[in-house]
């Protein structure tokens, strides 16, 4: 670990001076290390994901591969923090006199906030289609949920008091998120059955309550400099660990034995259309029938043109 350590060169090679200005709170290899760990996690938990789902029909695998995007695209965010990247230096509404967090300027991961973009509409959906929930409400959801991420991003870059206020708009729409979660989609889900019904239950919980620690955690990191970056990556580590991986697990596992048309996600696959499957076989039979009786004309046998044999052994 101690040799790791010193191998670890991402703040030598990316120094914290950002646009003119240096974050003099910043992560210490210690927290790159963290943020590599993390970023080695998601991966590993992305390969098991698609892995599990080609244990299942391509048709139904909406659900590994929805997850399985989610950990991936945690893993460059991860990647870009460990490499002390996606940030730029912001300087703090409130100065502490604690050495960990004295200093004017803090480092802000902005690549965080892109990172949830794209991973949170991707979390609801999981959890929406699981509980059958229409594709309107789902997208109003996710709309508003883009909301409380833009609005936490703002809010992160924002130097003066004024980023609170960003800051209620987005604990705002994450009080209707989780509404929606907890009232409307579980009563939606108990009526499609009881593997549903606990499937939803178990990954909606999790969500719910994790995501009440994301504004506490941006409380004491990007808003009041209240503890360091180092303890800010271990706060959202756990935090996105446990939301991503362990959630995406629960989620997959709980999905084992529900087939998705049950959800209302009856998925056509070509392959399996039995019309298009019958077509494409008379097709071959007839493409089978012509090369044969034109083989049988260049030899000079004679045939009856249905090639029948052939056709036989090539359907
Ligand atoms: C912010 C600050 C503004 C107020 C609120 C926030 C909530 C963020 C949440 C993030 C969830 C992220 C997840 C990531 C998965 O890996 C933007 C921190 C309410 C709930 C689940």
């Amino acid at each position: 670990m101690f040799d790791l350590a010193k191998r670890n060169g991402a703040l030598r090679a990316n120094p914290n001076t950002v646009n003119g200005a240096t974050a003099d709170i910043g992560i210490t290899t210690r927290g790159s290390d963290w943020y590599f760990t993390v970023c080695a996690i998601m991966t590993l938990s992305a390969f098991v994901f698609i892995g599990l789902g080609f244990r299942k029909h391509r048709r139904d695998r909406i659900f590994h591969y929805i997850t399985a995007a989610v950990v991936f695209v945690a893993a460059i965010a991860y990647f870009t923090m460990g490499s002390n990247l996606g940030f730029t230096p912001i300087a703090v509404e409130m100065q502490r006199s604690d050495h960990k967090v004295s200093g004017l300027y803090r480092e802000i991961f902005y690549v965080r906030y892109i990172d949830w973009f794209i991973t949170t509409p991707l979390l609801l959906m999981d959890l929406l289609l699981t509980a059958g929930m229409p594709w309107p409400t789902i997208l109003w959801v996710i709309l508003v949920d883009w909301i409380m991420i833009v609005t936490g991003l703002v809010g992160a870059l924002v130097q003066s008091s004024y980023k609170w206020g960003f800051y209620v708009f987005g604990c705002a729409a994450l009080a209707y998120i989780l509404y929606q979660l907890v009232w409307e989609a579980r009563r939606h889900s108990i009526p499609i059955g009881l593997d549903v019904k606990r499937v939803f239950f178990q990954c909606g919980t999790l969500t719910a309550v994790l995501w009440l620690l994301y504004p506490i955690a941006w409380g004491v990191c990007e808003g009041g400099n209240v503890i360091s970056p180092d303890s800010e990556a271990v706060f959202y580590g756990i935090l996105d660990l446990l939301a991503k991986p362990v959630f995406g697990a629960l989620l997959i596992w709980g999905h084992r034995n529900i087939d998705p048309a049950r959800l209302g996600l009856a998925i056509k696959d070509y392959e399996d259309d039995p019309t298009v499957s019958t077509r494409r076989n008379a097709e071959k039979e007839t493409a089978a029938a012509v090369a044969s009786a034109e083989a049988g004309a260049r030899n000079g046998h004679h045939t009856n043109g249905t090639g029948e044999s052939t056709a036989a052994t090539t359907v």
